[in-house]
């Protein structure tokens, strides 16, 4: 399986990590679409939120809270911040690993779709 973000997790693909747990870390995206964008990952392989399952449900809490602390290690928490998953082709979602797009430091734009 060629897993891009799996490479990124066993130090194939260097990273500029923020923070890691035992199953979830996070990092720098490479092409940051605001002052801080974050990628907020699981380690296993999951590929879309298409396939969480609900053993797969206190992972995606430990996403969450693993969000928040890199928000406020960022120095982003008060003034905010957005939380993204694409899921499938008409999200734009490029990377076939669950990921969440973590958002901020600038005020962002309305949401469109
Ligand atoms: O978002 C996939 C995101 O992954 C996109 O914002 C670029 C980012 N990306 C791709 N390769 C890397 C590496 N090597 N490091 C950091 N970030 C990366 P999607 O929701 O699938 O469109």
């Amino acid at each position: 399986m060629d897993d891009l973000f799996l490479k990124i997790v066993d130090g194939t693909i260097p990273s500029k990590k923020v923070l890691e747990t035992d199953n979830v870390l996070a990092f720098h995206d490479i092409q940051p679409a605001a002052p801080v964008h974050v990628l907020i990952i699981p380690k296993k392989y999951i590929p879309s939120m298409n396939a969480v399952t609900e053993e797969d449900l206190p992972l995606i809490a430990e996403i969450h809270r693993v969000a928040v602390e890199v928000a406020k290690k960022l120095g982003i928490a008060e003034s905010g911040y957005r939380l993204i998953n694409n899921c499938g082709p008409d999200s734009g979602q490029a990377v076939g690993h669950l990921h969440y797009h973590l958002l901020g430091g600038a005020k962002l734009g309305a949401l469109t779709g």
